[in-house]
Protein backbone atom coordinates (compact mmCIF):
# COMPACT_ATOMS: atom_id res chain seq x y z
CA UNK A 1 0.00 0.00 0.00
CA UNK A 2 1.36 3.34 -0.60
CA UNK A 3 0.99 6.29 2.24
CA UNK A 4 -2.38 7.36 1.38
CA UNK A 5 -3.81 3.72 1.09
CA UNK A 6 -1.94 3.37 4.99
CA UNK A 7 -2.88 6.34 6.39
CA UNK A 8 -6.43 5.89 5.65
CA UNK A 9 -6.66 2.41 6.78
CA UNK A 10 -5.50 3.59 9.78
CA UNK A 11 -8.26 6.42 10.24
CA UNK A 12 -6.35 9.48 9.21
CA UNK A 13 -8.11 11.73 6.73
CA UNK A 14 -5.86 14.68 6.53
CA UNK A 15 -2.67 13.75 5.37
CA UNK A 16 -3.08 15.24 1.25
CA UNK A 17 -0.21 17.04 0.24
CA UNK A 18 -0.64 20.59 0.21
CA UNK A 19 1.85 23.83 -0.37
CA UNK A 20 3.13 25.54 2.56
CA UNK A 21 2.38 22.82 4.62
CA UNK A 22 5.19 20.38 6.64
CA UNK A 23 5.98 17.79 3.89
CA UNK A 24 6.93 14.34 5.01
CA UNK A 25 9.58 12.72 2.55
CA UNK A 26 10.31 8.78 2.35
CA UNK A 27 14.20 8.04 2.60
CA UNK A 28 13.21 5.19 0.52
CA UNK A 29 13.38 7.40 -2.84
CA UNK A 30 12.82 11.68 -1.17
CA UNK A 31 9.39 11.28 -2.78
CA UNK A 32 6.53 13.32 -0.88
CA UNK A 33 4.02 11.06 1.32
CA UNK A 34 1.84 13.70 2.20
CA UNK A 35 1.65 17.04 4.08
CA UNK A 36 0.65 18.15 7.58
CA UNK A 37 -0.70 21.70 8.92
CA UNK A 38 2.14 22.33 11.70
CA UNK A 39 0.46 23.40 14.94
CA UNK A 40 0.94 26.89 15.37
CA UNK A 41 2.62 27.88 18.97
CA UNK A 42 -0.83 29.59 19.69
CA UNK A 43 -2.12 26.16 18.86
CA UNK A 44 0.15 24.67 21.35
CA UNK A 45 -0.42 26.93 24.13
CA UNK A 46 -4.06 25.97 24.19
CA UNK A 47 -3.35 22.36 23.43
CA UNK A 48 -1.37 22.77 26.73
CA UNK A 49 -4.18 23.91 28.73
CA UNK A 50 -6.40 21.51 27.51
CA UNK A 51 -4.18 18.45 28.62
CA UNK A 52 -3.79 20.51 32.24
CA UNK A 53 -7.78 20.16 31.68
CA UNK A 54 -7.27 16.78 31.05
CA UNK A 55 -4.99 16.28 33.97
CA UNK A 56 -6.78 17.59 36.52
CA UNK A 57 -9.86 14.96 35.45
CA UNK A 58 -8.21 11.73 34.73
CA UNK A 59 -5.60 12.01 37.89
CA UNK A 60 -9.07 11.15 40.01
CA UNK A 61 -9.69 8.02 37.61
CA UNK A 62 -8.85 5.00 39.55
CA UNK A 63 -5.81 3.25 38.23
CA UNK A 64 -6.72 0.10 36.93
CA UNK A 65 -9.90 1.69 34.66
CA UNK A 66 -6.90 4.00 33.52
CA UNK A 67 -5.48 1.29 32.81
CA UNK A 68 -8.52 -0.02 30.53
CA UNK A 69 -7.42 3.14 28.13
CA UNK A 70 -4.09 1.82 27.84
CA UNK A 71 -5.65 -1.83 26.48
CA UNK A 72 -8.01 0.04 23.73
CA UNK A 73 -4.48 1.49 22.61
CA UNK A 74 -2.78 -1.93 22.73
CA UNK A 75 -6.02 -3.72 21.13
CA UNK A 76 -5.52 -1.48 18.72
CA UNK A 77 -1.82 -1.36 17.94
CA UNK A 78 -2.56 -4.94 17.52
CA UNK A 79 -5.14 -4.65 14.93
CA UNK A 80 -3.23 -2.22 13.08
CA UNK A 81 0.19 -3.65 13.56
CA UNK A 82 1.17 -4.38 10.25
CA UNK A 83 -0.02 -1.02 8.62
CA UNK A 84 1.80 1.25 11.33
CA UNK A 85 4.89 -0.93 10.46
CA UNK A 86 4.96 -0.57 7.05
CA UNK A 87 3.98 3.38 7.23
CA UNK A 88 6.99 3.57 9.99
CA UNK A 89 9.01 1.61 6.88
CA UNK A 90 8.14 4.16 4.45
CA UNK A 91 8.36 7.14 6.44
CA UNK A 92 11.65 6.00 8.64
CA UNK A 93 12.90 3.83 6.15
CA UNK A 94 13.20 0.82 8.32
CA UNK A 95 13.03 -2.54 7.23
CA UNK A 96 9.82 -4.57 6.96
CA UNK A 97 10.47 -6.35 9.74
CA UNK A 98 12.02 -3.53 12.33
CA UNK A 99 9.35 -1.73 11.67
CA UNK A 100 6.77 -4.56 12.86
CA UNK A 101 8.89 -5.10 15.69
CA UNK A 102 8.59 -1.60 16.45
CA UNK A 103 5.01 -1.54 16.76
CA UNK A 104 5.29 -4.94 18.69
CA UNK A 105 7.20 -2.60 21.39
CA UNK A 106 4.29 -0.68 21.56
CA UNK A 107 2.13 -3.04 22.34
CA UNK A 108 4.31 -4.75 24.40
CA UNK A 109 4.46 -1.36 26.61
CA UNK A 110 0.58 -1.53 26.80
CA UNK A 111 0.80 -4.56 28.33
CA UNK A 112 3.29 -3.65 30.66
CA UNK A 113 1.32 -0.37 31.60
CA UNK A 114 -2.01 -2.27 32.08
CA UNK A 115 -0.72 -4.63 34.53
CA UNK A 116 1.09 -2.55 36.25
CA UNK A 117 -2.11 -0.11 36.76
CA UNK A 118 -2.81 -2.48 39.45
CA UNK A 119 0.52 -1.87 40.81
CA UNK A 120 1.14 1.63 41.67
CA UNK A 121 2.14 1.26 45.09
CA UNK A 122 3.86 2.35 47.85
CA UNK A 123 5.90 1.21 50.86
CA UNK A 124 5.09 0.91 54.18
CA UNK A 125 7.41 2.29 57.08
CA UNK A 126 8.35 1.40 60.82
CA UNK A 127 7.50 4.70 62.68
CA UNK A 128 9.57 5.88 65.22
CA UNK A 129 7.07 6.74 67.00
CA UNK A 130 4.30 4.68 69.07
CA UNK A 131 0.60 5.08 67.55
CA UNK A 132 2.05 6.06 64.35
CA UNK A 133 2.15 4.47 60.29
CA UNK A 134 4.23 5.77 57.62
CA UNK A 135 3.58 5.15 54.59
CA UNK A 136 3.78 6.56 50.81
CA UNK A 137 1.96 6.97 48.36
CA UNK A 138 2.36 7.64 44.43
CA UNK A 139 0.13 9.98 42.55
CA UNK A 140 -0.14 10.95 38.80
CA UNK A 141 2.35 14.22 38.39
CA UNK A 142 1.02 16.47 35.34
CA UNK A 143 1.12 16.98 31.95
CA UNK A 144 3.71 14.53 30.43
CA UNK A 145 5.74 16.48 27.22
CA UNK A 146 7.15 13.81 24.98
CA UNK A 147 9.88 14.78 21.90
CA UNK A 148 11.03 11.91 20.23
CA UNK A 149 13.08 11.19 17.07
CA UNK A 150 12.56 10.30 13.81
CA UNK A 151 14.62 6.65 14.29
CA UNK A 152 11.78 5.52 16.58
CA UNK A 153 9.13 7.80 15.51
CA UNK A 154 6.24 6.02 17.01
CA UNK A 155 7.45 3.81 20.23
CA UNK A 156 8.79 6.30 21.89
CA UNK A 157 5.79 8.18 22.49
CA UNK A 158 3.99 4.78 23.59
CA UNK A 159 6.61 4.10 26.11
CA UNK A 160 5.69 7.46 27.58
CA UNK A 161 2.45 7.57 27.01
CA UNK A 162 1.23 4.16 27.97
CA UNK A 163 3.11 4.45 31.41
CA UNK A 164 2.15 8.33 32.04
CA UNK A 165 -1.87 7.23 31.21
CA UNK A 166 -2.10 4.28 33.72
CA UNK A 167 -0.27 6.89 36.30
CA UNK A 168 -2.72 9.83 35.64
CA UNK A 169 -1.28 11.88 33.92
CA UNK A 170 -2.03 13.59 30.74
CA UNK A 171 0.96 14.04 27.47
CA UNK A 172 1.73 16.01 24.57
CA UNK A 173 4.00 15.05 21.82
CA UNK A 174 6.24 16.76 20.01
CA UNK A 175 7.31 14.41 17.21
CA UNK A 176 10.33 14.50 14.99
CA UNK A 177 9.32 16.70 12.31
CA UNK A 178 11.14 14.07 9.84
CA UNK A 179 8.15 11.37 10.86
CA UNK A 180 5.13 13.34 10.99
CA UNK A 181 2.32 10.80 9.13
CA UNK A 182 3.74 8.09 11.81
CA UNK A 183 2.78 10.15 14.30
CA UNK A 184 -0.27 11.35 13.17
CA UNK A 185 -1.35 7.58 12.79
CA UNK A 186 -0.45 7.01 16.32
CA UNK A 187 -2.68 9.91 17.68
CA UNK A 188 -5.57 8.27 15.20
CA UNK A 189 -5.38 4.77 16.80
CA UNK A 190 -5.23 6.67 20.13
CA UNK A 191 -8.28 8.74 19.37
CA UNK A 192 -9.92 5.20 18.34
CA UNK A 193 -9.15 4.01 21.47
CA UNK A 194 -10.59 6.76 23.33
CA UNK A 195 -14.03 6.57 21.74
CA UNK A 196 -14.14 3.48 22.86
CA UNK A 197 -13.27 3.89 25.99
CA UNK A 198 -16.92 4.16 27.54
CA UNK A 199 -16.58 8.14 28.24
CA UNK A 200 -14.74 9.55 25.86
CA UNK A 201 -15.04 12.93 27.66
CA UNK A 202 -13.18 11.90 30.26
CA UNK A 203 -10.57 10.67 28.20
CA UNK A 204 -10.53 13.69 25.63
CA UNK A 205 -7.42 15.58 25.10
CA UNK A 206 -5.59 12.82 27.03
CA UNK A 207 -2.61 12.91 24.40
CA UNK A 208 -2.49 15.61 21.65
CA UNK A 209 0.03 15.79 19.48
CA UNK A 210 2.04 19.02 18.09
CA UNK A 211 3.94 19.35 15.06
CA UNK A 212 6.72 21.19 14.18
CA UNK A 213 9.68 22.77 15.22
CA UNK A 214 11.97 24.05 18.21
CA UNK A 215 9.11 26.63 19.23
CA UNK A 216 7.09 23.81 20.26
CA UNK A 217 10.46 21.74 22.00
CA UNK A 218 10.64 25.43 23.97
CA UNK A 219 7.09 25.74 24.57
CA UNK A 220 7.50 22.22 26.99
CA UNK A 221 10.41 23.29 28.30
CA UNK A 222 9.39 26.23 29.51
CA UNK A 223 6.15 26.24 30.70
CA UNK A 224 5.73 25.01 34.17
CA UNK A 225 2.29 23.02 34.01
CA UNK A 226 4.82 20.69 31.96
CA UNK A 227 5.58 18.63 34.83
CA UNK A 228 7.85 16.05 33.78
CA UNK A 229 9.57 16.50 29.93
CA UNK A 230 10.90 13.02 28.45
CA UNK A 231 12.99 13.91 25.50
CA UNK A 232 14.72 11.64 23.49
CA UNK A 233 17.07 12.40 20.84
CA UNK A 234 20.76 14.29 20.66
CA UNK A 235 23.11 15.07 23.08
CA UNK A 236 22.28 18.85 21.71
CA UNK A 237 18.96 18.62 21.81
CA UNK A 238 19.18 17.80 25.68
CA UNK A 239 21.47 20.60 26.27
CA UNK A 240 19.28 22.73 24.86
CA UNK A 241 15.85 21.47 26.71
CA UNK A 242 17.15 20.50 29.85
CA UNK A 243 18.46 23.58 31.36
CA UNK A 244 15.45 25.30 31.06
CA UNK A 245 13.47 22.55 32.62
CA UNK A 246 16.12 22.64 35.52
CA UNK A 247 15.15 26.03 35.94
CA UNK A 248 11.70 26.07 36.70
CA UNK A 249 12.77 23.08 38.70
CA UNK A 250 10.72 20.72 36.26
CA UNK A 251 11.87 17.22 35.70
CA UNK A 252 13.16 15.83 32.88
CA UNK A 253 13.56 12.38 31.19
CA UNK A 254 16.27 12.30 28.53
CA UNK A 255 17.19 9.56 26.28
CA UNK A 256 20.38 11.28 24.44
CA UNK A 257 23.25 9.73 22.49
CA UNK A 258 24.50 6.51 22.92
CA UNK A 259 28.35 5.07 21.74
CA UNK A 260 27.44 1.98 22.19
CA UNK A 261 30.80 -0.64 22.52
CA UNK A 262 30.85 -4.91 22.03
CA UNK A 263 33.54 -6.21 24.05
CA UNK A 264 34.86 -9.66 22.40
CA UNK A 265 36.80 -11.84 24.64
CA UNK A 266 38.76 -14.93 23.58
CA UNK A 267 36.54 -16.85 25.08
CA UNK A 268 34.05 -15.60 22.72
CA UNK A 269 31.58 -17.64 20.80
CA UNK A 270 32.55 -15.87 17.55
CA UNK A 271 29.62 -17.25 15.45
CA UNK A 272 27.26 -15.49 17.98
CA UNK A 273 29.52 -12.16 18.10
CA UNK A 274 29.21 -11.59 13.99
CA UNK A 275 25.55 -11.97 14.23
CA UNK A 276 25.05 -9.78 17.23
CA UNK A 277 27.54 -6.99 15.59
CA UNK A 278 25.83 -6.76 12.38
CA UNK A 279 22.07 -6.72 13.79
CA UNK A 280 23.74 -3.84 16.01
CA UNK A 281 25.77 -1.82 13.62
CA UNK A 282 23.91 -2.57 10.30
CA UNK A 283 20.30 -2.95 11.50
CA UNK A 284 18.22 0.46 11.40
CA UNK A 285 21.19 1.96 8.90
CA UNK A 286 23.03 2.59 12.42
CA UNK A 287 20.56 4.83 13.69
CA UNK A 288 19.52 3.65 16.41
CA UNK A 289 20.60 5.23 20.12
CA UNK A 290 21.62 1.75 20.82
CA UNK A 291 23.37 0.95 17.62
CA UNK A 292 27.10 -0.71 17.71
CA UNK A 293 29.59 2.04 16.93
CA UNK A 294 32.91 0.31 18.35
CA UNK A 295 33.84 -3.04 18.76
CA UNK A 296 36.94 -3.34 20.85
CA UNK A 297 38.43 -6.70 20.04
CA UNK A 298 41.00 -9.04 21.88
CA UNK A 299 44.43 -8.82 19.99
CA UNK A 300 44.08 -13.06 19.78
CA UNK A 301 40.61 -13.59 18.43
CA UNK A 302 41.12 -10.03 16.22
CA UNK A 303 42.01 -11.39 13.31
CA UNK A 304 39.76 -13.99 12.67
CA UNK A 305 36.36 -11.94 13.88
CA UNK A 306 37.30 -9.19 11.43
CA UNK A 307 37.71 -11.74 8.52
CA UNK A 308 34.42 -13.16 9.55
CA UNK A 309 32.62 -9.66 9.64
CA UNK A 310 34.04 -7.91 6.20
CA UNK A 311 32.41 -11.15 4.58
CA UNK A 312 29.26 -10.73 6.99
CA UNK A 313 29.22 -6.94 5.54
CA UNK A 314 29.82 -8.16 2.00
CA UNK A 315 26.01 -9.83 1.95
CA UNK A 316 24.33 -7.44 4.06
CA UNK A 317 21.68 -6.57 1.34
CA UNK A 318 21.32 -2.80 1.17
CA UNK A 319 17.68 -1.49 -0.53
CA UNK A 320 14.06 -1.47 -0.45
CA UNK A 321 13.55 -1.98 2.91
CA UNK A 322 10.00 -3.16 2.13
CA UNK A 323 11.41 -5.58 -0.24
CA UNK A 324 11.85 -9.38 1.01
CA UNK A 325 15.43 -10.54 2.12
CA UNK A 326 16.77 -6.54 2.70
CA UNK A 327 18.36 -6.22 6.03
CA UNK A 328 19.52 -2.50 5.48
CA UNK A 329 16.98 0.35 4.38
CA UNK A 330 18.20 3.75 3.35
CA UNK A 331 20.07 6.96 5.58
CA UNK A 332 17.23 9.24 6.91
CA UNK A 333 18.26 11.91 4.60
CA UNK A 334 20.84 13.79 2.83
CA UNK A 335 22.33 15.70 5.95
CA UNK A 336 22.73 11.93 7.63
CA UNK A 337 24.91 11.00 4.76
CA UNK A 338 26.91 13.86 4.79
CA UNK A 339 27.84 13.67 8.34
CA UNK A 340 28.68 9.83 7.97
CA UNK A 341 30.73 11.14 4.79
CA UNK A 342 32.73 13.84 7.24
CA UNK A 343 33.19 11.43 9.89
CA UNK A 344 34.77 8.80 7.63
CA UNK A 345 36.81 11.47 6.31
CA UNK A 346 37.65 12.50 10.42
CA UNK A 347 38.39 8.83 10.80
CA UNK A 348 41.19 8.72 8.01
CA UNK A 349 42.92 12.25 9.02
CA UNK A 350 43.14 10.33 12.76
CA UNK A 351 45.03 6.90 11.57
CA UNK A 352 41.80 5.42 10.74
CA UNK A 353 41.83 2.40 7.57
CA UNK A 354 38.18 1.81 6.06
CA UNK A 355 37.91 -1.65 5.55
CA UNK A 356 34.86 -2.03 3.87
CA UNK A 357 31.97 0.08 2.89
CA UNK A 358 31.53 3.96 3.38
CA UNK A 359 30.22 4.78 -0.25
CA UNK A 360 27.04 5.63 -1.38
CA UNK A 361 25.05 2.80 -3.52
CA UNK A 362 21.69 3.06 -5.43
CA UNK A 363 22.15 6.93 -6.13
CA UNK A 364 21.64 6.48 -10.25
CA UNK A 365 18.15 4.90 -9.91
CA UNK A 366 17.40 6.86 -6.53
CA UNK A 367 18.78 10.02 -6.79
CA UNK A 368 17.12 11.88 -3.93
CA UNK A 369 17.44 8.79 -1.95
CA UNK A 370 20.92 7.90 0.40
CA UNK A 371 21.90 4.27 0.67
CA UNK A 372 25.19 3.72 1.83
CA UNK A 373 27.43 0.40 2.31
CA UNK A 374 27.94 0.05 6.49
CA UNK A 375 31.55 0.71 7.27
CA UNK A 376 34.15 -1.35 9.24
CA UNK A 377 36.33 1.18 10.52
CA UNK A 378 39.99 -0.23 12.20
CA UNK A 379 41.29 2.72 14.36
CA UNK A 380 44.56 2.82 15.53
CA UNK A 381 43.52 4.53 18.72
CA UNK A 382 39.80 5.92 20.64
CA UNK A 383 40.34 9.20 18.98
CA UNK A 384 37.85 12.07 19.06
CA UNK A 385 36.06 11.14 16.24
CA UNK A 386 35.46 7.41 17.71
CA UNK A 387 34.21 9.42 21.12
CA UNK A 388 31.76 11.29 18.98
CA UNK A 389 28.04 9.55 18.19
CA UNK A 390 27.62 9.23 14.53
CA UNK A 391 24.13 8.42 13.65
CA UNK A 392 25.00 6.15 10.59
CA UNK A 393 26.47 2.84 9.78
CA UNK A 394 29.95 2.73 10.84
CA UNK A 395 31.83 0.22 13.21
CA UNK A 396 35.04 1.57 14.56
CA UNK A 397 37.55 -1.41 15.60
CA UNK A 398 39.92 -1.41 18.30
CA UNK A 399 41.77 -3.92 19.55
CA UNK A 400 43.18 -4.56 23.10
CA UNK A 401 45.61 -6.83 25.05
CA UNK A 402 44.86 -6.89 28.91
CA UNK A 403 40.97 -7.08 29.80
CA UNK A 404 41.04 -4.00 32.09
CA UNK A 405 41.81 -1.99 29.20
CA UNK A 406 39.35 -3.10 27.39
CA UNK A 407 36.55 -1.93 30.20
CA UNK A 408 38.94 1.53 30.15
CA UNK A 409 38.25 1.84 26.98
CA UNK A 410 34.63 0.98 26.82
CA UNK A 411 34.44 3.94 29.22
CA UNK A 412 35.96 6.22 28.02
CA UNK A 413 33.85 8.32 25.81
CA UNK A 414 31.44 10.58 26.87
CA UNK A 415 27.82 8.89 26.43
CA UNK A 416 26.99 5.91 28.38
CA UNK A 417 23.73 4.22 27.44
CA UNK A 418 24.11 0.61 25.91
CA UNK A 419 27.50 -2.09 26.23
CA UNK A 420 28.12 -5.86 25.65
CA UNK A 421 30.95 -7.96 26.41
CA UNK A 422 30.89 -11.67 24.61
CA UNK A 423 33.18 -14.07 26.88
CA UNK A 424 32.35 -17.72 28.43
CA UNK A 425 34.65 -16.73 31.03
CA UNK A 426 32.50 -16.21 34.18
CA UNK A 427 35.06 -13.49 36.14
CA UNK A 428 34.88 -11.81 33.10
CA UNK A 429 31.05 -11.50 32.26
CA UNK A 430 30.95 -10.76 36.28
CA UNK A 431 33.60 -8.24 35.99
CA UNK A 432 31.50 -6.61 33.26
CA UNK A 433 28.52 -5.81 35.19
CA UNK A 434 30.36 -5.27 37.95
CA UNK A 435 30.79 -2.02 39.94
CA UNK A 436 34.34 -0.89 38.26
CA UNK A 437 32.90 -2.63 35.05
CA UNK A 438 30.81 -0.89 32.41
CA UNK A 439 29.20 2.11 33.39
CA UNK A 440 26.32 2.28 31.01
CA UNK A 441 22.77 1.96 32.19
CA UNK A 442 22.18 -1.11 29.68
CA UNK A 443 25.17 -4.06 30.04
CA UNK A 444 24.88 -7.10 28.28
CA UNK A 445 26.84 -10.27 28.11
CA UNK A 446 26.35 -12.10 24.97
CA UNK A 447 23.92 -10.27 23.25
CA UNK A 448 24.29 -7.09 21.60
CA UNK A 449 24.14 -3.91 22.61
CA UNK A 450 20.65 -3.14 20.86
CA UNK A 451 17.28 -4.60 20.59
CA UNK A 452 16.09 -4.08 24.33
CA UNK A 453 12.88 -5.65 25.92
CA UNK A 454 10.66 -3.35 27.32
CA UNK A 455 10.60 -4.88 30.51
CA UNK A 456 13.69 -3.52 31.80
CA UNK A 457 14.28 0.24 32.50
CA UNK A 458 15.98 1.76 29.24
CA UNK A 459 18.61 4.60 29.40
CA UNK A 460 21.90 5.42 30.20
CA UNK A 461 24.83 7.52 32.01
CA UNK A 462 26.79 10.26 31.25
CA UNK A 463 25.73 12.42 28.35
CA UNK A 464 22.82 9.82 27.32
CA UNK A 465 21.33 12.07 30.66
CA UNK A 466 20.33 9.43 32.99
CA UNK A 467 17.00 8.74 32.27
CA UNK A 468 15.17 5.52 32.55
CA UNK A 469 12.32 4.67 30.47
CA UNK A 470 10.00 1.47 29.78
CA UNK A 471 10.43 -0.99 32.33
CA UNK A 472 10.97 -2.20 35.82
CA UNK A 473 10.21 0.95 38.39
CA UNK A 474 10.55 3.88 35.69
CA UNK A 475 7.03 4.51 36.10
CA UNK A 476 8.29 6.45 39.61
CA UNK A 477 9.47 8.97 37.16
CA UNK A 478 5.85 9.86 36.08
CA UNK A 479 4.31 10.46 39.43
CA UNK A 480 4.91 12.55 42.89
CA UNK A 481 5.51 10.65 45.62
CA UNK A 482 4.19 11.78 49.36
CA UNK A 483 4.90 9.97 52.08
CA UNK A 484 2.42 10.04 55.03
CA UNK A 485 2.61 9.83 58.58
CA UNK A 486 -0.76 8.86 60.75
CA UNK A 487 -1.27 9.42 64.16
CA UNK A 488 -3.71 7.07 65.87
CA UNK A 489 -2.56 7.47 69.35
CA UNK A 490 -3.94 10.21 71.67
CA UNK A 491 -0.68 11.49 72.09
CA UNK A 492 2.00 13.71 70.38
CA UNK A 493 5.59 12.56 70.43
CA UNK A 494 8.13 14.42 68.23
CA UNK A 495 10.64 12.43 66.67
CA UNK A 496 14.53 12.57 67.34
CA UNK A 497 13.21 12.72 70.97
CA UNK A 498 12.55 15.97 70.93
CA UNK A 499 10.77 17.73 73.63
CA UNK A 500 8.66 20.58 73.21
CA UNK A 501 6.05 20.95 76.26
CA UNK A 502 4.01 24.11 76.16
C1 LIG B 1 16.32 4.38 20.25
O1 LIG B 1 17.09 4.13 19.34
O2 LIG B 1 15.90 5.56 20.45
O3 LIG B 1 17.04 -1.25 22.38
C2 LIG B 1 15.71 3.37 21.15
C3 LIG B 1 16.68 -0.88 21.28
C4 LIG B 1 15.26 -0.41 21.13
C5 LIG B 1 15.16 1.03 21.52
C6 LIG B 1 16.03 1.96 20.77
N1 LIG B 1 14.42 -1.19 21.99
O4 LIG B 1 17.42 -0.87 20.31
Amino acid sequence: MNAQELLATLGVADAKPFDGRLLSRSPIDGGVLGGVAPTSLDEGRAALARAQAAFLRWRNVPAPRRGELVRLLGEELRVNKVALGELVSLEAGKIRSEGAGEVQEMIDICEFAVGLSRQLHGLTIASERPGHRMMEQWHPLGVVGVISAFNFPVAVWSWNAALALVCGDSVLWKPSEKTPLTALATQALFERAVQRFGDAELARDLSQLLIGGAELGELLSDDPRVALLSATGSTRMGRAVAPKVAARFGRSLLELGGNNAIIVTPSADLDMAVRAIVFGAVGTAGQRCTSTRRLIVHKDVHDELLARLEKAYGSVRIGDPLAEGTLMGPLIDRGAFEQMQAALAQAREQGGRVLSGGERVLADQLPNAYYVRPALVAMPAQSEVVRHETFAPILYVLSYEAFDDAIALQNEVPQGLSSAIFSNDVREAEAFMAAAGSDCGIANVNIGTSGAEIGGAFGGEKETGGGRESGSDAWKAYMRRATNTVNYSRALPLAQGIKFDL
